[in-house]
């Protein structure tokens, strides 16, 4: 089997819930040894939080610990904080996402961990960078798309803020990290030194919600966004919008209903005008006669009827499924697809075949599905495997560490492992 790219790399993962997890847990897919350090009494919350079976980890935790081995240890107490120096002194990464001042609080604080180990790469998430007025702040996934920029940005216009299903917070931030993490050991390779690595979630959102950021600057010079549902016919204010389902860049888009939405939720294809497309879009939807009409001819002319054209091409999905319509539609190369739901996902045989959902072993648990690795390399493909129990490597890692067997029994005694 070809080695993977990070195999030798030493990752402590002192991290929680999901921002922390999914970027280990990457490290870990691409063969670095991750150990996930944790709270003896219940380990990472997420073990215990919405559980389907109230004796087995939750899916939760599974999903976003796998290939990971575990050490339940007590850090806040002096044998449990020797035990993390030892194996600081060792690591070449540490990464957590703790509260505000949780680190420092523990006495492993920036300068401390330099001293003991001046290679470690430390990464750290927050919810807000260092010079926020709102650094000290406990920080969840939709907290940070509120922050970021994102929920102001999404819904429809005469509805409220609205957060996204995807963890923009968390998962993203997490994968953030890791680019972090990976340019850290890049540049570690060059000088010999370590260096922090922060990312916050706010600022993590953002950088997925740019475009955003680019129409408030059209807004302040033109006074209107000419690809929002709002032109020409409603009013803009002084920022950004909600633009219900239109596309973010210069090609109308709409969410159109498909035969059978009546009853079926997903029943929805996304339809996109694509400007340079528009004759075979046209002879596609059943209206060849618009490509010469001036009316429709140009996005300039289709916009103030934008809503008319949306509906016409409904008239014409009417008695197609969504799979249908998009089987016509890929002929006349039509930027569009299913709207497809998790049921759909989770028994897609493509995706099965590709990996990017896999079906995962899971002590206790039996079979699970899991998202894989969007990343597909030519070399080399992660082996996803189960996560591991709250302590099932305590053992092992503390033998690593020179501990015999009575030193680890005087530590379970005191109940500072488990
Ligand atoms: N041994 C002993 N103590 C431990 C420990 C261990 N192995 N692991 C953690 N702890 C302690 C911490 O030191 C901390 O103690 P103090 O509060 O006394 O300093 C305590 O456990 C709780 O830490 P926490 O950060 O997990 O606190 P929380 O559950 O109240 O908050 C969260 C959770 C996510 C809101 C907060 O960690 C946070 O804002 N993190 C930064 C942003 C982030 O990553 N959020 C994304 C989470 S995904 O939605």
């Amino acid at each position: 089997m070809t080695e993977l790219p990070l195999s030798g790399i030493k990752v402590i993962d002192f991290t929680g819930v999901q921002a922390g997890p999914a970027c280990t847990q990457m490290l870990a897919w691409f063969g670095a040894d991750v150990l996930k350090v944790e709270r003896p009494a219940g380990g990472d919350v997420t073990r215990n939080q919405l559980r389907d079976d109230p004796d087995i980890d939750a899916l939760y935790f599974t999903m976003l610990n796998s290939n990971k081995r575990s050490l339940a240890i007590n850090t806040k107490s002096p044998e449990g904080r020797e035990v993390m120096e030892k194996l600081i002194r060792q690591a070449d990464v540490l990464v957590e996402n703790f509260a505000p001042g949780a680190m420092d609080r523990m006495g492993l604080d920036w300068e401390t961990l330099q001293k003991w180990n001046p290679r470690l790469i430390f990464g750290s998430v927050k919810g807000f960078n260092e010079d926020s007025p709102w650094n000290d702040l406990k920080v969840y996934e939709n907290v940070a798309q509120c922050a970021g920029g994102a929920a102001s940005t999404t819904g429809f216009w005469d509805g409220p803020p609205t957060v996204s299903g995807a963890a923009l917070g968390d998962s993203n931030t997490g994968m953030h990290l890791l680019i972090g993490l990976l340019l850290a050991v890049i540049d570690r390779d060059k000088t010999g030194k370590g260096q922090k690595v922060a990312v916050s979630m706010q600022d993590a959102v953002l950088n997925l919600s740019r475009v955003k950021l680019r129409d408030q600057q059209r807004l302040e010079k033109v006074g209107y966004l000419e690809e929002y549902p709002q032109h020409p016919h409603g009013e803009f204010g002084d920022a950004v919008p909600r633009g219900g389902n239109a596309g973010g860049g210069g090609q109308p888009g709409w969410v159109l209903k498909c035969k059978g939405w009546e009853d079926d939720p997903n029943a929805y294809i996304y339809f996109t005008l694509q400007e340079q497309n528009w004759k075979r879009t046209a002879e596609a939807i059943g209206h060849p006669e618009w490509v010469e009409d001036p009316d429709y001819s140009t996005p300039l002319a289709r916009q103030p009827r934008i809503f008319e054209i949306f509906e016409a091409i409904e008239k014409w999905l009417a008695d197609k499924t969504k799979y249908e319509a998009v089987d016509i539609l890929r002929e006349f190369d039509v930027p569009c697809a299913p709207v497809l739901s998790m049921k759909e996902i989770a028994n897609d045989p493509a995706l099965r075949r590709s990996g990017t959902v896999v079906e995962v072993e899971q002590k206790g648990r039996g079979k699970y599905l899991t998202v894989g690795s969007p990343i597909k390399f030519s070399r080399f493909k992660p082996d996803i495997q189960g996560a591991p129990l709250l302590g099932e490597h305590t053992e092992e890692v503390l033998n690593e560490l020179g501990y015999d067997a009575d030193a680890i029994a005087g530590l379970r005694a005191d109940k500072i492992v488990a």
